[in-house]
């Protein structure tokens, strides 16, 4: 078979073998600027508009990725290389791949080249949209003091240097300010990450950079600029090696990145954006009113449950979420907390039902074909963990519901934290905080284990409750004693 590298040129011969773009991608205009161009975006939002260029003949909604950090270099020329192009597999439930070549990234910027570029980019009267896939982290929210980090050094660095920021509060203040100079339109803000209430997130954040960094603008951003919530899903693994060279080998494309993730897919989000949006309903996006117990639903269920299985599965010594899952032991312990400690702290959900969400969740977990990585879901889990578990601890607290499996968990994060799992096999713990972790995993192992608990910008006051802090201990000693299989057959199985 011939092989032809991924790029606009190539994409005649490319469509004999997958599906290509059939829109006229030089007739589409930039009308979102994405912020964090990583496999989430390319597989969610990137694939929803893409579909939507396909089905329509709108032009104005293409979208232009911007590469934030000095660590999304290889992203960026990667991207560049394939004019923005790239594909999507998504790994079927029955083993099958479909493949498919995704053009709606129709421009892409590397902020650390040209910072003023992405500046101009946003302020760009065309751009009605900015979405963001920047991370739980990135949103410099510090659980402590419930507020933006005023101190972090990224931070100082861009009020000091406002023309050249390195953080996503530098960018969009300095555009924001632009637009306002230049008497251009506002503009939306549309967070796509794991967080409650993102686009509050976001606003909140933004507001208190611009308080300190640019204070006249922050009336102009109240009137003119939207930050809608949404609840965004679909598992997307990191590619893999493999990966690279089964698309290659089935259909002769060399994609030096493409993107793998799971076939379903869900974006919830509130109907709120100043300047028109795309019709991302028409492809099966929902816009309602209130996105709030859509997103309660999914970050208490899917990514802590994805918690729940990375941190079990990791001191088991399973690599990958199918595998943690169809362990017997940890896949009841994972229904045993979303029954009886996450269910509860739901029971406004309206319109939804969960029992069958939750079938379909343990079903997603143990696509066989999705092999996702359970180094990515444990990576950053000091920044996910607050988000994911945190106020299902803090609701049943207040209700004096059961805490026991969570309080498991975080004991078993604090023993997963030291390094090694129960084989004594290295873990790769990558973690902003990994420092910390790993001090205060290291001061909870020297019979102290309610250390643990100190990292006030993980737990909050956490702490301060008898009733968690003694489940906590008792979990923890008793993984030590008896090991993390065996502890775990107790939690299921209550004298
Ligand atoms: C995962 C998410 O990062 C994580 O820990 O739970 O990336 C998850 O796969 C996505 O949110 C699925 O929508």
């Amino acid at each position: 078979m011939t092989s032809y590298k991924l790029n606009q040129k190539n994409l005649d011969a490319i469509s004999e073998q997958i599906s290509v773009p059939k829109y006229d991608r030089s007739q589409i205009k930039t009308g979102i600027v994405h912020i964090g161009i990583g496999g989430f975006h390319r597989a969610h939002e990137a694939f929803y508009t893409d579909q939507l260029l396909h089905d329509t003949s709108i032009t104005g909604w293409g979208i232009c990725g911007v590469a934030l950090l000095p660590s999304d270099t290889n992203i960026y020329n990667t991207l560049k290389a394939q004019d923005g192009l790239y594909t999507l597999m998504i790994k079927e439930f029955n083993g099958t791949l479909t493949k498919r070549v995704i053009g709606a990234i129709t421009e892409i910027l590397f902020a650390p080249a040209n910072p003023i570029k992405v500046i101009e980019k946003i302020a760009n009267p065309q751009v009605k949209i900015v979405t963001l896939t920047i991370t739980e982290g990135g949103y410099n929210y510090n659980e402590a003091t419930k507020a933006f980090d005023d101190k972090n050094p990224a931070i100082l660095h861009d009020i000091a240097h406002p023309s050249q920021p390195k953080t996503v509060f530098g960018y969009l203040t300095q555009a924001l300010k632009l637009r306002k100079e230049k008497g251009i339109k506002g503009i939306t803000i549309q967070s796509c990450d794991n967080i409650q209430g993102n686009g509050h997130m976001a606003k909140k954040m933004l507001l208190s950079y611009v308080k300190m960094a640019e204070p006249s603008l922050v009336s102009w951003i109240e009137k003119n600029v939207a930050f809608p919530n949404s609840m965004v899903d679909r598992i997307t693994p990191a590619t893999a090696a493999s990966d690279i060279e089964i698309l290659k080998e089935t259909t002769g494309v060399e994609d030096a990145w493409p993107v793998v993730c799971e076939p379903f897919k869900q974006w919830v989000i509130e109907d709120d954006f100043v300047d028109g949006r795309p019709l991302w309903d028409a492809v099966g996006a929902q816009f309602v009113d209130d996105v709030v117990p859509y997103e309660k639903m999914k970050l208490s269920l899917l990514n802590a449950g994805h918690t729940v299985l990375g941190v079990l599965g990791a001191l088991r010594g399973y690599t990958t979420i199918d595998e943690a899952v169809h362990d017997a032991h940890i896949s009841k312990f994972l229904k045993h907390y979303m029954d009886t400690e996450v269910t509860p702290t739901l029971a406004d959900l309206e319109g939804v039902d969960l029992p069958a969400y939750k079938t379909a969740l343990l079903q997603r977990f143990g696509n066989v074909n999705i092999k996702d990585q359970i180094d990515r879901i444990c990576s950053e889990s000091a920044a996910k963990i607050p988000i994911f578990v945190l106020p299902t601890i803090t609701a049943n607290l207040e209700t004096k519901g059961s805490i026991d499996h969570a309080a498991f968990l975080i004991a078993a994060w604090a023993i997963y934290s030291l390094g090694k799992d129960e084989k004594g096999k290295a873990l790769n713990i990558k973690d902003a905080m990994a420092t910390t972790l790993h001090d205060k995993a290291i001061q909870a192992a020297n019979g102290n284990p309610e250390a643990f608990l100190d990292m006030e910008s993980v737990f909050g006051q956490l702490k301060t409750s008898k009733q968690f802090v003694t489940a906590f201990i008792l979990a923890y000693q008793q993984i030590v004693k008896q090991g993390v299989e065996k502890s775990i057959i107790d939690v299921n199985n209550p004298a």
